[in-house]
């Protein structure tokens, strides 16, 4: 049959493209008659390659060798490759609501079922054990008390956020095991707000019974979050620009009694300046802003607190005028603004304390407005304005330290302090990474505050579930220091699932008494090893090239070919390039402003500086990050990384993969090639190809009994659906190895069902065709 065949001829199919070994060729493996010419002679549905790489149904008509011409729905007949056909599904198995249960479970398949719920507003739909969640883009109106009723009582069928997290809170309480529910997908995918949604969920189910507390505490704390961790970028209005793992505590009884909440920052620091510096050199952010919380303070600030902190408007301030971009369509900043006060006051953040905050905020923005000049020695100084001069007065230290602080290094060597007057290009550096370190110690500050007002009753803590809203696996044409990490820490995450995956897998086969021989899958630890291994990995490697002298982002690339060649799961490309094989596909990283990035520490006569401000807060942050400030960007990262995973570690997984289908962020467009590129970066295809290892087609008796019953004669018949289950497969001849009998469902390999529906079919047909002949004898 073809199934075979493609499995050859088929190396652009993303599914075996992308799989890391040709066992993916499973998806393929089609049992019974499904040749070419058996779908042609049965007039069966196929899927056909249009020029444009679209997929379109059509019928195929006859075929000449390689060759087949095939009608499509429009009418037309097109003459095309055999390799260009795929076996489409029979109209029952359209728009369900789990990818596995599709006989046929190819690329066009796939986005077509995807397509067809999602225009009906079914956004979500399982591939075996895990969610896959469309962003809608619009209010679906599928949330809150009547949902969150249907979902807690199961009187709802189709898979849902809600769903998922009722099965992961009913595990803990089952179990007595910690639970996670792992959200990931690429940006604007809608991650973060389902996030929301589950602790919405959660809130409801452990918040006492109509005990909207803990509901709106959880909410003030997002809108803290989101205010100074989120950004408007290109691709989302409200961009997270962390990754967060909420940690949520629930008492024996299953009631809410706190929660925690952990970050990884890694982009984080570099936000505010980027912005800046990208959009002055090439023009590159139009689209984007910094973060909201600057311009909710620019627009929402009372004129007392605007005078307080001499608060121009937005458009004043260079840190946030470059991107040409100030406002966010339907989005009101300053009542925002409001908004994130009564938060503030929510978590107990005292008056005084917001009003130091505000100070900071303020603070940054005039640094990002102080310049420079050469003066008649060539060496550089600040130029005195109000910049300088309102900054320093918010930080509280005198415009002259703030001045030298900027223009010259001090280096300490024994007794003596050597001064060295910067260039123009170090100073400027030196003035955003100032701007950088205060705001990400901000943040952290705060971070620190809103826990402890969380953790408050966590003396009470049985058990509890993590909410992880983390980046998705990314690959653009261009792959930089972020798309590293990100793709790094996916790689851990993708370890954790599969171990995971076939646990639960095998899980539900014992439960239902049947014996099964254990399946392997392949394993990413080859990739991890290639980041993690010391001190030939990735990461090692990253770090001993950023301490050496004399260095560059070609000498780092060059580093990495000697040193990691061979290897399975690395290849040196020209140049400045490498690539990666991850579990998701290959991925071409570029090294330019790797060592930079990584290096990110601030001089040590900075934080002394910012320790002799009088702006209380300085001297906390320069203190919380004194020891940390030694350690590189890759280090941070590994032990941000290594803590939240080490946590997870522990739990049991759910997984929603976020999908978005379009990236207008509009409402009924669906771009298929865009949903295609996250299914496979998501590794839908190889959820699915293990998930099918087994028996991808799950019916109880009773479903199975009542679509198939009247296929047997009626002598035949007996009142238990399993007795009728078992005969209908034996009087169609399905091979015993096809499938299995458990105690209350029925199991089959791929392709079994399909050859029962075509049998069903023909009996229809048959019926019908006979009914016809009799009416037409009536008459
Ligand atoms: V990023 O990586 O932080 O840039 P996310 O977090 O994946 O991204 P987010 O949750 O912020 O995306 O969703 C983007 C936008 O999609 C939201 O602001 C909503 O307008 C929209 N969205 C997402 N999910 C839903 C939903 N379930 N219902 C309605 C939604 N709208
Ligand atoms: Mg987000």
């Amino acid at each position: 049959g073809f199934g075979s065949k493609r499995l050859k001829k088929d190396v652009e199919s993303p599914y075996v493209a992308l799989s890391s070994s040709d066992s993916s060729g499973k998806v393929w493996e089609l049992d019974g008659d499904d040749s070419i010419s058996y779908f042609s002679k049965k007039k069966l549905r196929v899927w056909c390659r249009q020029p444009r790489g679209q997929w379109e149904l059509g019928m195929v008509q006859s075929t000449s060798g390689e060759e087949a011409f095939v009608s499509l729905s429009n009418g037309n007949v097109m003459k095309v490759d055999r390799s260009e056909i795929l076996p489409a599904n029979p109209d029952v198995l359209e728009d369900v609501d789990d990818l596995i249960k599709l006989g046929y479970l190819n690329e066009p398949s796939v986005l077509h079922n995807l397509k067809l719920r999602y225009s009906q507003g079914m956004i979500y739909s399982k591939a075996g054990p895990v969610l896959i969640a469309l962003n809608p883009f619009k209010d679906l109106q599928m949330y809150g008390n009547k949902y969150v009723s249907a979902c807690s009582q199961r009187t709802m069928n189709s898979p849902h956020v809600y769903a998922t997290v009722d099965a992961a809170y009913n595990k803990m309480m089952r179990d007595e095991v910690n639970q996670s529910i792992i959200i990931s997908g690429e940006s604007g995918s809608g991650k973060t707000e389902t996030a929301k949604i589950a602790m919405q969920y959660l809130a409801a189910l452990g918040g006492g019974g109509g005990n909207c507390a803990i509901e709106n505490e959880f909410l003030q704390i997002n809108r803290i979050l989101e205010a100074f961790g989120n950004a408007k970028t290109a691709r989302n209005n409200n961009s997270s620009r962390f990754g967060k793992l909420i940690e949520i505590y629930f008492g024996c009884t299953g009631k809410i009694c706190g929660a925690k909440i952990q970050t990884c920052l890694f982009s984080l620091t570099s936000e505010i300046t980027m912005l800046f510096e990208q959009s002055r050199v090439v023009q590159l952010a139009r689209d984007e802003r910094s973060y909201h919380i600057f311009y909710q303070l620019c627009a929402g600030s009372s004129s007392d607190l605007k005078e307080k902190l001499n608060l121009r408007a937005v458009s004043e301030y260079k840190y946030l005028v470059q991107s040409d971009c100030m406002s966010i369509d339907g989005v009101d900043d300053a009542k925002n603004f409001d908004q994130l006060m009564e938060a503030l006051d929510a978590v107990q953040i005292y008056k005084e304390d917001q009003e130091l905050i505000f100070k900071i905020l303020a603070a940054i923005l005039w640094l990002g407005n102080i310049s420079f000049q050469v003066d008649r020695d060539n060496q550089i100084e600040v130029v005195d304005d109000e910049a300088v001069n309102s900054a320093a007065q918010l930080m509280g230290c005198s415009s002259q330290d703030l001045m030298t602080a900027l223009c010259t290094h001090k280096i300490q060597a024994d007794e003596d302090t050597i001064e060295k007057k910067l260039t123009l290009k170090q100073a400027i550096e030196r003035r955003d990474a100032i701007a950088k370190f205060i705001y990400a110690s901000l943040f952290n500050w705060l971070l620190d505050q809103v826990n402890k007002s969380l953790e408050a009753g966590k003396k009470c803590t049985w058990k509890s579930i993590s909410i992880l809203d983390f980046y998705g696996f990314q690959t653009f044409q261009k792959n930089g220091f972020e798309q590293f990490y990100i793709n790094y820490a996916n790689e851990r995450i993708q370890q954790h699932y599969n171990r995971h995956l076939f646990k639960l897998e095998q899980e539900d086969y014992e439960l239902d008494g049947i014996d099964w021989t254990k399946v392997d899958f392949e394993d990413n630890q080859g990739c991890l090893d290639l980041f993690e291994k010391k001190p030939q990995g990735l990461l090692s490697l990253l770090d001993e090239e950023s301490n050496l002298p004399n260095v560059s982002d070609l000498t780092f690339a060059n580093k990495l070919k000697h040193h990691l060649h061979p290897n399975p799961c690395f290849k040196g490309e020209r140049g400045r390039a490498f690539r990666v094989r991850h579990y998701a596909g290959e991925v071409l990283y570029d090294t330019n402003e790797f060592l930079e990035k990584n290096r990110d520490t601030m001089s040590s006569d900075c934080i002394q500086f910012l320790l002799s401000c009088n702006c209380e807060l300085l001297p906390l942050f320069s203190k919380m990050f004194n020891q940390s400030q030694k350690q590189s960007v890759a280090t941070k990262f590994k032990v941000q990384l290594f803590k939240l995973l080490h946590q997870l570690e522990s739990t049991m997984p759910h997984f929603i993969r976020c999908i978005a289908p379009n990236t207008k962020q509009l409402p009924g467009i669906y771009d298929e090639s865009l949903v295609l590129h996250q299914l496979r970066c998501c590794g839908v295809p190889e959820i699915v190809r293990l998930s099918r290892a087994g028996y991808p087609t799950r019916m109880t008796h009773q479903e199975f009994s009542r679509r198939y019953v009247f296929m047997l004669s009626e002598a035949n018949v007996s009142h238990d659906p399993l007795s009728i289950s078992v005969a209908v497969l034996q009087k169609f001849n399905i091979p015993s190895e096809m499938y299995h009998v458990g105690y209350t469902k029925l199991y089959l390999r791929a392709g079994q069902i399909d050859a029962l529906e075509n049998m069903r079919k023909q009996i229809l047909q048959g019926i019908v065709g006979i009914q016809k002949c009799f009416r037409g004898h009536q008459v």
